[in-house]
């Protein structure tokens, strides 16, 4: 019986380590009705609504390509920017849908779509601007000042790249909690793309805080929808969907009543922006 025992386990053991590195390939997501994307919840770019609905241009976006692809629906969860990108190579998620926007280092980790959302960078300030905040270099020079921006996020990393000390930049998990932290003069600055800070202050109703945009220095970025490395073929046809969408009209329609613009995203490339 032992013996038995044995030959089964090693065939067992054989077939797993003959199974391939399985994509996510389309026929498989069509099967399993739904594409697992990752979120933010930063309106307007992903928002979760009391009632659990998720809206946002991007997950707007990924839902109506998917569902020309022939996959039905999506199902999102909310992540730290930080951890999109491993949580997509640890298959927690199908896709990033989140705004996570395009920069060498993350073309090199995933297989972006072509751009969809573009936007400048922003700062969110006491009423006039007081420390005279206008790029990440002022905040740097600026003693004991200390900003606020989403971990793993491009705001943190413009932040130290432009010589903040890192402990005079603050993790800040979401917009609610930017807002409040500023409130409190517990950080002097809140930084998140334009889009995101004018609807945080909108919401906000505070008139004790002010936009200023666009940061100096700071490029305009484009999001795309990430997926794996190894999953070329299911982006293609995500691209190919998504190009005929830029075509019709039909990406403007959904996008450019949350404040983006479709020329801005289709006046560039993957390409382009992955070179940086
Ligand atoms: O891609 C990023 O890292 C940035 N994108 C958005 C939409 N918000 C903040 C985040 O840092």
């Amino acid at each position: 019986m032992k013996t038995i025992g044995w030959i089964a386990a090693a065939s067992v053991a054989a077939t797993m380590l003959a199974q391939p590195v399985l994509a996510a390939d389309l026929e498989q997501l069509k099967e399993q009705g739904f594409a697992r994307i990752a979120i933010a919840n930063e309106p307007p770019y992903t928002a979760v609504g009391a009632d659990g609905k998720v809206t946002g241009a991007a997950p707007d976006i990924a839902r109506e390509v998917f569902k020309r692809m022939g996959i039905e629906d999506v199902v999102a969860s909310v992540s730290e920017y930080g951890a999109m990108i491993p949580g997509l190579q640890a298959r927690r998620f199908d896709a990033v849908t989140a705004g996570l926007f395009m920069k060498p280092e993350r073309c090199a980790a995933v297989a972006y779509s072509e751009p969809i959302l573009c936007d400048a960078e922003a700062f969110l300030v006491k009423k006039g601007n007081p420390m005279g905040f206008k790029s990440f270099e002022d905040i740097a020079k600026t003693e004991g000042a200390k900003i606020g921006a989403p971990g793993g996020g491009t705001e943190e990393k413009l932040a130290l790249d432009a010589g903040v000390p890192r402990d005079r930049v603050i993790v800040v998990p979401d917009g609610q909690s930017g807002l409040k932290m500023l409130q409190d003069g517990r950080i002097d600055v809140y930084s998140l793309p334009v889009l995101s800070l004018n609807d945080l202050k909108k919401k906000s109703g505070d008139d004790t805080i002010e936009v200023f945009a666009p940061v100096a220095g700071a490029p305009v970025y484009c999001d795309g929808t990430a997926f794996r490395k190894q999953d070329t073929a299911l982006r293609d046809a995500y691209d190919k969907v998504l190009a005929e969408m830029k075509e019709s009209g039909e990406f403007a329609e959904i996008i450019e009543p949350y404040g983006f613009s479709a020329a801005a995203a289709k006046s560039t490339s993957r390409e382009k922006l992955c070179k940086g």
